[in-house]
């Protein structure tokens, strides 16, 4: 019994036919890839310490998104930036800037509080 080979004749039409799932699979790559560039910088925001206060004591950031806080404190006195929701404890000496990192956050009302300056130092970040 002698068979035919089939194998050239398969071979062309199965490459044929991955193509476009190739090329769909290429571009998901790329789409990927932009949309991973677009989330290496996080929104910068800045959040003052003066007076043993917050300024602006109500910080509005979009909801789900990771956001690059910047903690100047401008009293020559050390602040401790601390917050049981956002679950972030930092000490920041006087006249020095720290960097936190909070999110992506639901909705909702995340307060926070300099432990050194509790009587004035409140403030909250609203997600939304
Ligand atoms: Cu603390």
């Amino acid at each position: 019994m002698t068979f035919p080979l089939p194998r050239p004749t398969i071979a062309r039409p199965t490459i044929a036919r991955a193509l476009p799932s190739l090329a769909a699979f290429a571009l998901a790559v790329v789409i990927a890839l932009g949309s991973a560039g677009a989330h290496a910088a996080p929104r910068q925001m800045t959040l003052i310490i003066k007076d043993h206060r917050f300024e602006p004591a109500e910080l509005r950031i979009p909801a789900g998104e990771k956001i690059r806080l910047i903690v100047h404190n401008q009293d020559p006195t050390p602040e401790e930036f601390e917050s049981y929701e956002l679950k972030r404890e930092k000490v920041i000496g006087g006249g020095r800037k720290a960097i936190i990192f909070i999110g992506p956050l639901k909705p909702g009302s995340y307060p926070f509080f300099g432990e050194f300056n509790p009587e004035t130092a409140q403030g909250r970040i609203i997600a939304e």
